[in-house]
This record gives structure tokens, sequence and C-alpha cells, in this order.
């Protein structure tokens, strides 16, 4: 059996009931499959892929919090520090009922090869709880937040471990836990991105997952003969990311007609309202029946079906496995030239591999949407140096970096026969250096 084969199903034995880790890891390690073979007798004797599929730790804990009417709730929460080969560990944190270690682990394998490929000096973690902050109260979720932060302060910082945000964690919850970690260790420090601009956040942070994602499509379109202007684009998702892709790509002159949340979705023929939908969803924290009441042209549906409408361009932007084979069948009748990822895995694999299939230009999570976890590595270096950079000088780094990380997979891709497939050209390029650094660093 290949290397490759028996580390796979090592990971599924070990790692009982983790179907999003499994999937994340046979993804990358299919991908890696020519470079592995390579070289295969080294990286065994090194258990090279044993370490990488790994965590280097993880950290399991309660948190207990008290609601408005006096009850006491616990949440389960985690944090995966998975590999600081190339530097600290990073990433966000999720909060959404759904979060579980398998889960936690997913993202913070994913992690790791994004980070690397955005040519910054860090690592890849991720943590999270199962607490939901949807419909509890400022106070309730400042009690999570400080709760949270209680234990996790302990295994975090500037230059071991620093969180952001993901689902369900946005400005709010990190000025939380930015002041509850502040109060206990009493440093101010940059451990946490994605923090206000007032206690030292980076301008373009909030835009920029969403930003990146269409830079880095952009250029795919470009150098794959399209241009984005004038393309018709559906996104899912309302959050974060969501938005400020739907907001970068209406700059480039693209029309986003369509965008969802976990209850419905909208169908808007004369283009998603972005001032609109920042109301609903950033000021209000309401639903997308909200945003259609205020606006005429905009139909409302339950459910899901972002992917049944004709469109150019798809962005997946809200969670993983949101896209199946049944829509990139539809995807694909209707004509669609790219798919790109702003969520974290939100293509099944069997939806991947039809869309590939069928010639369709696909941009996986790990380069497409490492444009949020680059600008906080952006904001990191601006908190090192206790300065602050202008919103153009933050946003051009941004381009820069994702046109980059287009280029890095497409030659990687080249380089390895598989000349298009940005799966396989990403998956070797974020590797390739984390690798570099482990090996140089000895058997730890
Ligand atoms: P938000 O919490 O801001 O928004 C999440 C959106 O996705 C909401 O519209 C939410 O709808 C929807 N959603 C979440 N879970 C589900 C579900 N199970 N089924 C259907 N819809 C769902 O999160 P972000 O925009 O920050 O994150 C979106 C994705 O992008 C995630 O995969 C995240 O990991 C990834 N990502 C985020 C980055 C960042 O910087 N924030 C960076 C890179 C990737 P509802 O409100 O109804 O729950
Ligand atoms: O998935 C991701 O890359 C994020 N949620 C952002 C991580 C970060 O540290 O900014």
């Amino acid at each position: 059996m290949s290397y490759v084969d028996e580390v796979f199903d090592m990971v599924v034995e070990k790692n009982p009931a983790q179907p999003e880790f499994h999937q994340a890891v046979k993804e990358v390690l299919d991908s890696l499959r020519i470079v592995i073979e390579e070289n295969e007798e080294a990286y065994r004797k090194d258990a090279l892929l044993e370490r990488l599929v790994t965590p280097e730790r993880q950290l399991l804990f309660r948190v207990p919090w008290v609601d408005d009417k006096g009850q006491v709730h616990v949440n389960n929460a985690f944090r995966v520090q998975f590999n600081s080969a190339i530097g600290p560990y990073k990433g966000g944190l999720r909060l959404h009922p759904s979060v579980n270690l398998g889960i936690i682990k997913f993202l913070g394998f994913e992690q790791i090869f994004k980070n690397s490929l955005t040519g910054l000096p860090i690592g890849g973690g991720k943590g999270g709880s199962d607490f939901d902050p949807k419909g509890k109260s400022d106070r309730e979720v400042m009690a999570f937040c400080q709760s949270f932060m209680t234990e996790l302060n302990k295994y975090i910082g500037a230059d071991t471990d620093v969180p952001a945000g993901d689902i369900g964690t946005g400005a709010r919850e990190i000025g939380y836990m930015f002041g509850q970690y502040k109060r206990i260790r009493g440093v101010y420090e940059g451990v946490l991105t994605g923090k206000g601009l007032s206690y030292g956040g980076s301008l373009a942070r909030t835009e920029a997952t969403g930003y990146g994602l269409l830079y880095l499509t952009e250029e795919m379109l470009k150098c794959n003969g399209h241009d984005i202007a004038g393309k018709t684009v559906a996104v899912s998702g309302s959050g974060n990311v969501a938005i400020y892709a739907t907001q970068k790509a209406q700059q480039l002159g693209a029309k986003v007609v369509t965008v969802s949340d976990s209850t419905g979705w909208i169908y808007d023929p004369e283009g998603i309202d972005v001032a609109l939908l920042k109301e609903v969803k950033e000021v209000k924290r309401a639903r997308l029946t909200e945003y259609a009441a205020n606006r005429p042209s905009a139909e409302y549906h339950e459910g899901k079906g972002v992917w049944t409408v004709k469109v150019d361009i798809a962005l997946p932007c809200a969670t993983q496995n949101e896209l199946h084979l049944e829509d990139a069948k539809a995807l694909v009748a209707n004509g669609v030239i790219a798919v790109a990822e702003g969520a974290n895995m939100p293509t099944t694999l069997e939806a991947t591999e039809y869309l590939l299939e069928n010639g369709v230009l696909f941009a996986p999570g790990k380069a497409a949407n490492a444009g949020g976890v680059a600008t906080s590595a952006l904001e990191m270096s601006q908190n090192s140096e206790r300065l602050s950079w202008t919103f153009e000088e933050v946003d051009s780094k941004l381009k820069g970096i994702m046109v980059n990380i287009f280029h890095n997979m497409d030659d990687a891709a080249k380089k390895y026969g598989k000349e298009g497939n940005y799966v396989v050209g990403a998956n070797i390029a974020g590797f390739l250096k984390v690798v570099d650094a482990m090996t140089a660093q000895g058997i730890v």
C-alpha cells in the first residue's frame, strides 16, 4: 500500500466520527501523491505525513456562563494548535452550535496550508465552541467570551498563538475576548486579530477575506482569458465574507444576484444592495426576510437554492459542504465559468471533481479565502511595530498577496503536470514550504 494511503487509513482509524477532518485530509493527501511518491522512502522514515496530520496540541475545555435570567450554561470549547513549523499558530475561532473537535481539526489542518500559501510567517491553528451567539443579548455574549478567554488565555499569546474571527465571531466577540485577555494577563499585545480600529485593529481586515477572494478570482479569470466585468455572480452566505465579496465583485463591474443564510436565500436580479445587506446583517443582526421586505426587486426563497440560478461565477461563502454534486451539475448546466471558495471546504469532494472534469476554473478555499488570514498577519506586523498603515497600503499588500497565491498554485500545478488543477497546485505549493521548515527543524 502506498504511504499516502497508509496514512489516510490511519487518520480514519485514529480519529473516528470526524468526517470533515477525514475529508480535508483526503483532499490534501490525494493532491500530494505526486510529490510524496518522488521521495516516499525518506518521508516514511521521518513519519513526515503522520506528523503533518497529527496536531501538535489539542485543548478541550468547558465554558460555563450565566444567561440574563440567571441560568447557568456549559459549552464545549476547543483550540487545536496544529502546526507551528513556519510561525506561531494562527487561525480563527468559530462560534456555532455545530462545532465539534472534528470540525475544528479540519479547519486547523486547512489553515496550515492556507497560511503557508500567504507567504507570511504563520503556523496553523483553529478554535471555537458550540456556543450560539444568535439570539443572545450583548451581555450574554460578553459573559461567554469572558469565560472562554479565562481559560484560553493560558495557551495563547502574540508570539505563540493568535486567534481571530470566523463564523459567529466578529468584531463584538473579538473585543470582549481582547478585553478579558488584557485584564487577566496584564499585557497589551496583538494576541487576537480582527480587533477594532481604536485598539490595534488593521484597516481593511474586515473587508479582507471577501476582497481577497475577488482579487484572486479576477486574476484567475484574467489568466484564462476572461474579464470579470459584466459577469453575473452567485454568492452564498451573508456574513463577513459574503458581504465584502459582494461589494468587491460589484466594484469590479460584476453583478451579484444572490446571497443566503441558514434559513433561506435572496434572488435579486437588479444586483444585491450592499448597503441594505450590511444594515440588515451587521447592524440589525436580522434575517434575510428583512432584506427582501426593504428591496422591491428581491425574491426571498426558503431553504437552499442559490446554485440553481444561471450565473457565470459562483462564490460559496457560507460554510463547509454547502455545494454538493447536484449543485455542481446545475451550475455546469447553466454554463458557469468559475467557482471560487470564500468559505472553508464549501464544495464536497464529488462536486469539486465534477467541476474540474467539466472545465470549470476552481479556486480552492485555502488559496481563495487566504486574504483574511494574510491581513491578520499584516495586523500582527502593525501591532509589533506599533504603527498603523493606511487602508490603501493594506489593501494593496492584500492584492499583491492574492495575485501571488494564484501564480504559486498555477505554477505548482503546471510543474507537476496538472495544469489548471488549482486544488493540486494549492496543496502542493502550501505543503512544500511547511515540509521544508519541518525537515530543517528536526524531529519535533
Ligand atoms: P459569518 O458568521 O459572518 O457568516 C456566516 C454566514 O454563513 C451566515 O450568512 C450564516 O447564516 C451562514 N451559515 C453559517 N453556517 C451555516 C450552515 N450550517 N448552513 C447554512 N448557512 C450557514 O462567518 P464568515 O463570513 O466569517 O465565515 C463564512 C465562511 O468563510 C466560513 O467557512 C469561514 O470559515 C470562512 N472564512 C472566514 C474568514 C474570515 O476572515 N471571517 C476567513 C477565511 C474563511 P446564519 O446567519 O443564518 O447562520
Ligand atoms: O479561516 C480563516 O482563515 C479565518 N477564519 C481567518 C483566520 C485569521 O487568523 O484571520
